[in-house]
């Protein structure tokens, strides 16, 4: 990987690909705003001289409302134009978003027919349709657990394993000083996205999370995806944030109570590793692309000991999962 100063000096001299990689690292880096808002206006910038690449986190910035208004069509916009620079996530982005199957078929050929197709499948993707979550329904009402069968497309779900697949790390636990440890009792492994790390299709994926659960993307902690071999688990646990724990104190004045948490099983082909809820002699393992949702309060949004839940070890095959835990308040409010 290139030194800043490197890239730096690239960027300097007018390359598009290097001016995209010194805006990727300000606006997902840690130094402050001033260097974020730099980051976004490099990756303008890169865009406008042609990097697909900038393109497609344009896409994601006017998706999430970064350093701009949030919006879905101009989002798009940059996404199919990104795709005609020729980059490859961001035509797959658009197969995946479209409505028209047979069209996406098309696009998704080795040799896609002609450079107009990514404007003809941009037409086809419907943000409203898009967005829209399947029902809930009920598996159990105290505490608050639902499913939602078909929650993702198969193909959605490939897209999220492939995207988690080269960035696994093994999973941490809370640590009692409020940091994070490993722990004998989580031995799987997971990764999850920053604002640069993060695309189109994720950002959708949120606001989809969002119609099923009420509470908007702002108050979402960033999209995990988690993964086990056969014996890895996620011993009983509790999402909620003990307000007991002393560690926990500043977490929850600056974040808010973990009130809910939003499981998408992204394949099947496993045995073993459902999902249990020991409490309450409930265990669940989806379809490919079914949800499982639950409130880890109770109705006076006090923490609810009849959560405890596992992710028990597969027994045979690799498990795949979106994890997605929210708030009950962003961090700005
Ligand atoms: O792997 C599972 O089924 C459960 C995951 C889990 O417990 C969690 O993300 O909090």
């Amino acid at each position: 990987m290139r030194s800043l100063e490197q890239i730096e000096q690239a960027a300097a001299s007018g390359d598009p690909a290097a001016t995209a990689e010194l805006g990727s690292r300000l606006l997902g880096g840690e130094r402050g705003r001033a260097h974020q808002q730099r980051g976004a206006e490099l990756i303008t910038a890169a865009a406008e001289k042609g990097s697909g690449e900038a393109e497609a986190l344009r896409a994601m910035m006017a998706g999430a409302g970064v350093f701009r208004l949030q919006n879905w069509e101009q989002a798009l916009d940059h996404l199919q134009r990104a795709a005609e620079l020729g980059w490859k996530q961001a035509q797959a982005q658009l197969a995946l978003l479209s409505a028209d199957r047979d069209l996406a078929t098309q696009a998704s050929a080795a040799t896609p027919p002609d450079a107009s197709i990514w404007a003809r499948l941009r037409r086809t993707v419907d943000i409203a349709a898009w967005i829209k979550a399947p029902p809930k329904q009920s598996l159990s009402d105290a505490p608050r657990i639902r499913k939602v069968e078909h929650f993702l497309p198969a193909g959605v779900c490939n897209w999220l394993i492939m995207r988690g697949r080269s960035k696994l790390q093994r999973a941490r636990v809370y640590a009692e000083d409020g940091g994070a440890r490993i722990d004998a009792s989580r031995t799987n492994s997971e990764t999850d996205f920053n604002i640069v790390e993060s695309d189109l299709v994720m950002l959708l994926i949120r606001a989809r999370i969002a119609n099923v659960t009420g509470l908007p993307p702002a108050v979402m902690e960033l999209t995990k995806v988690l993964h086990y071999q056969v014996g890895q688990q996620f011993a009983p646990h509790y999402d909620f944030i003990d307000p007991a724990a002393p560690g926990f104190t500043e977490e929850l004045a600056l974040r808010g109570q973990r009130i809910a948490t939003l499981l998408v099983y992204l394949n099947d082909d496993y045995q073993g590793g459902e999902t249990d809820f020991p409490q309450l002699g409930l265990r669940y393992k989806g379809r490919k692309g079914d949800a499982l949702l639950f409130a880890n309060v109770d109705t006076n949004q006090q923490p609810d000991p009849r959560t405890l839940h596992a992710g028990l070890p597969p027994t045979q095959g690799e498990k795949w999962l979106l994890s997605q835990w929210l708030r009950d308040r962003s961090p700005a409010e």
